[in-house]
């Protein structure tokens, strides 16, 4: 047995089935690059979806981390700590919001976006006590928690965990008409939306689709809430992805990357007016708001703008979708993308192995990449990428494709 077969095992035999992994166990990263317990080094165009924008052990970072470990970790909101409110001011000039709301994981965040949506709906809005209604969009991804779940259109993220939570709507994505109906009802306090949805394989709505929906939404004294874990912090080319159409959501959900994929940290952001309505003891987190992950964070985001990432994932991206072009692969139906955050839509049907296959493929030859929804393979590597190394990466995918 080999040292990636025994561990595959032990976490086959001790640990819950709840994902299936491909067959690479890593230990080591730095940069773009990942390496496996036997030492072969891999491209990582997975990120840990869209967390290491940064790169692996970034050095700024882990400096951050070690040194703020040395210090103070915890201290519960029990008391004032000394980084929460350097961070919270830093996040929120760089991000132009009055207020941020500080937790853990991207559900963590999506779930206090929820929830202020519907506090401020009954406290500002003046909405009837638990009539306000909460909109999501087809084949959205937001989290895992009961709630979120009850707004998903993906079974294998639903089905067999009801019941679901009341008085949360679907409309169809990148549809501005179904929006338009579903403000009829004047029950609606926020739309809930990625930019651009990643789990439904890098959907990118038409050109004005989410101004269109915001400038609707403020008319309608609608919350427009941007889920931005997976396409915020330069992922796109931009800071945000809803930087690409200038709109300022009312509340703007990060998570992943704000941290470097250093330590779990994620927030939501929004105006007095909105998160004012939260009072002492409504809501929170015992890690939300830690020196540690502040520390991280604050690094971790320090470096996306002095290393210009949302610059070079522009740049890269637009080299290697070209590059991907230009293969003229027949197994590639379709690229897409912006910024480093790319698909490939490959030209079989959802329910074949031809996607996992093709990853495999791309394994045995240093590249890392996960199908999502069967066809599609995600491209999104670290956005510190330089272009031989894209070039390099167009080479392995070239090769790994001329097989199939
Ligand atoms: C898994 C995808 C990515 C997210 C958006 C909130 C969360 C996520 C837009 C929740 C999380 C993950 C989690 C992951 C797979 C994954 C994913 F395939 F589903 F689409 F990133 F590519 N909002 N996305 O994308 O954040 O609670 O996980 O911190 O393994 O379940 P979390």
């Amino acid at each position: 047995m080999t040292q990636s077969e025994l561990l595959i095992s032990l976490e086959d035999k001790y640990g819950a089935h709840n994902y299936h992994p491909l067959p690479v166990v890593l230990e080591k990263g730095e940069g773009v690059y990942v390496w496996d317990v036997e030492g072969k080094k891999y491209f990582d165009f997975l990120s840990a979806y869209s967390a290491v924008n940064q790169g692996h052990s970034h050095p700024r970072i882990l400096k951050a981390l070690q040194t703020q470990a040395q210090k103070l970790t915890l201290s519960s909101r029990a008391f004032y700590n000394s980084e929460l409110g350097k961070y919270e001011k830093f996040m929120t000039e760089l991000f132009g919001f009055d207020k941020l709301l500080p937790m853990n994981t991207g559900a963590e965040a999506v779930e206090t976006a929820l929830k202020v949506c519907r506090k401020w709906a009954y406290a500002k809005k003046g909405l009837a006590e638990n009539e306000a209604v909460i909109l999501f969009a087809t084949g959205n991804f937001h989290g895992r928690t009961l709630s979120i779940i009850s707004g998903s259109t993906d079974d294998s993220s639903r089905k067999g965990f009801g019941p679901y939570m009341p008085n949360f709507e679907v409309i169809e994505y990148n549809n501005f008409e179904a929006l338009e109906k579903a403000l009829e009802n004047k029950n609606v306090a926020g739309f809930l939306v990625e930019p651009i949805q990643g789990e439904a394989g890098i959907l990118i709505p038409q050109d004005g689709y989410l101004k269109k929906c915001a400038d609707l939404c403020k008319s309608k004294q609608v919350l427009f809430i941007a889920d931005e874990v997976q396409t915020g912090i330069a992922r796109t080319g931009k800071m945000l992805a809803c930087d690409h159409e200038n709109v300022h959501p009312d509340i703007l959900i990060l998570g992943k990357a704000v941290s470097g994929g250093v330590y779990p940290v994620s927030c939501i952001m929004a105006s007095d007016e909105i998160m004012l309505c939260i009072k002492p003891g409504e809501h929170g987190s015992t890690y939300g708001g830690n020196p540690l992950a502040c520390a991280v964070a604050t690094e971790a985001m320090q470096v996306v703008l002095d290393e210009k990432l949302a610059e070079n994932a522009e740049k890269m991206g637009a080299i290697f979708r070209k590059g991907l072009v230009d293969m003229n692969a027949p197994i590639i139906n379709v690229v897409r993308g912006k910024g480093l955050l790319n698909a490939i839509e490959i030209n079989d049907t959802p329910d074949s192995e031809t996607a996992w296959n093709i990853c495999l493929e791309f394994a045995k030859n240093g590249l890392l990449a996960k199908p999502t929804h069967g066809n599609i393979i995600r491209l999104a590597p670290p956005l510190v990428i330089n272009e031989a190394q894209i070039q390099e990466s167009l080479q392995i995918i070239k090769k790994s494709l001329e097989n199939f």
